[in-house]
């Protein structure tokens, strides 16, 4: 078999998508999704302009050496933008083989090791009313695991917080990336922020009780004493993990942090290689691999990355918002069944209208998501419709503090 073409296929059913299509000559056809949320246009071009014409002419089956040759061959090695165009060819590689085989996905990484995937879903309000039925919400739709983000006084926009319905009017599905030609500015204040959530977390237990397994991002706000200090505050509540509470190009930060506090951690969804894990993963200062498939060089990247984390006792817990599309979320779903050391997996819904131009075979029944049974990764792109929805511009949004510094936000 060999690659006759790989296409890139730009489209913003509801936000932007990149994906890729490679296809072969014996009309066997895989997908790979490139995006990378408020960059989509780095990594389309880093696609179409260096990448596919080098795919032309290849055996599509030779996967490990097609990643080893993206990766080394361009000498400049790394960064979100390469690595996320390296994992669109690997798991668009990945759902031809299978396609080929006939068989779903996740037997060819060695079938499957449980019967479901347990997802978390994003509660979030702006009041502890708020908060409380989105977390109802949630549940009625079958969650059994959610994170927990809400506002906190005397700070106007908190991200992650749902504080309006979205432009499809679905309260549910936040998507924070805005659709202006510049990022929108935010405020932040930490200590307003260690203040108020240990009381949001002592709510929502006294309300939903003690077995509800609750998760809360951090977002790579604080220093690495004021994460053991939330950490330590956060311990009666039980939290399954404690997400990016420090920024994340600090490995050695989290050994203050954990030497403080046995909440759980979950790091690496702006991570794209093991090489930024290394001490954390050594080291055992982390819980939870945060990497996306989609950011970190695919399925062959991240079942390495994986299996060094399984050494430690470390465990998955794969990037899933909204910017990952349907593809990408496939990808992460057939690895989820397949690895031992599979943790949880972070769920968002996406609109009818990205389901529309993503028809996708896996289901979400009772907190437990599948990948379906469809050779290959078992989506399928309607090119037709995603052509009616061309790019926009659009980005997340940003902090500063009260007096005016650029904070992460
Ligand atoms: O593109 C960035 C978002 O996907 C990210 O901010 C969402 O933090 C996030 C999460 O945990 O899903
Ligand atoms: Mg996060």
């Amino acid at each position: 078999m060999k690659i006759v073409a790989a296409d890139i296929i730009v489209s913003s059913p509801d936000r932007n998508f990149v994906t890729l299509k490679i296809t072969t000559d014996e009309g066997i056809t895989g997908l790979g999704d490139a995006t990378l949320n408020g960059r989509e246009l780095s990594v389309a071009s880093y696609l179409r302009d260096h990448v596919a014409p080098l795919l032309m002419g290849r055996d599509p089956h030779r996967i490990e050496d097609t990643w080893q040759f993206l990766y080394r061959s361009a000498y400049w090695r790394r960064g979100p933008v390469t690595m996320a165009a390296i994992a669109a060819v690997d798991v668009a590689l990945w759902d031809i083989k299978a396609k080929a085989a006939g068989m779903p996905l996740y037997q060819l990484l060695g079938g499957a090791s449980r019967t479901g995937i347990m997802a978390y879903g994003h509660a979030s309000g702006r009041d502890i009313p708020e908060l409380f039925d989105s977390i109802r919400r949630h549940l009625d739709e079958g969650f059994r695991s959610i994170r927990v983000q809400t506002s906190v006084p005397g700070i106007n926009a908190v991200y992650g917080v749902a504080a309006q319905p979205s432009a499809t009017g679905q309260r549910y599905d936040y998507e924070p990336a805005q659709r202006t030609p510049l990022p929108a500015e935010e405020d932040w204040d930490t200590r307003a922020y260690l203040r108020h959530l240990p009381s949001v977390f002592e709510a929502v237990r006294g309300e939903f009780g003690p077995e509800l397994p609750l998760l809360h991002d951090g977002h790579h706000r604080m220093t690495p004493i004021q994460a053991a200090k939330l950490g330590k505050a956060l311990e009666p509540y039980d939290l399954f993990w404690l997400e990016d509470c420090t920024p994340a190009e600090n490995q050695e930060a989290l050994r203050l942090v954990r030497q403080h506090t046995t909440t759980p951690l979950a790091i690496g969804e702006v991570f794209n290689t093991v090489w930024d894990y290394q001490t954390l993963i050594r080291e055992q200062l982390i819980d939870y691999v945060r990497s996306a498939v989609t950011h970190t060089g695919g399925i062959t990247a991240m079942r390495k990355l994986l299996d060094f984390a399984a050494q430690y006792q470390i465990k998955s817990g794969i990037h899933g918002p909204t910017d990952i599309s349907p593809v990408g979320m496939a990808a992460a779903l057939h690895l989820d069944l397949a690895i031992h050391n599979f943790g949880i997996q972070e769920y968002m819904k996406h609109t009818p209208l990205a389901n529309e131009v993503f028809r996708q075979s896996f289901t979400f029944t009772d907190g437990y998501l599948h990948p379906g049974d469809q050779p290959g990764l078992g989506v399928e792109l309607d090119e037709e419709v995603a052509a009616r929805f061309p790019y926009e511009p659009a980005y997340l949004p940003f902090n500063r503090l009260k007096d005016g510094t650029i904070h992460d936000w």
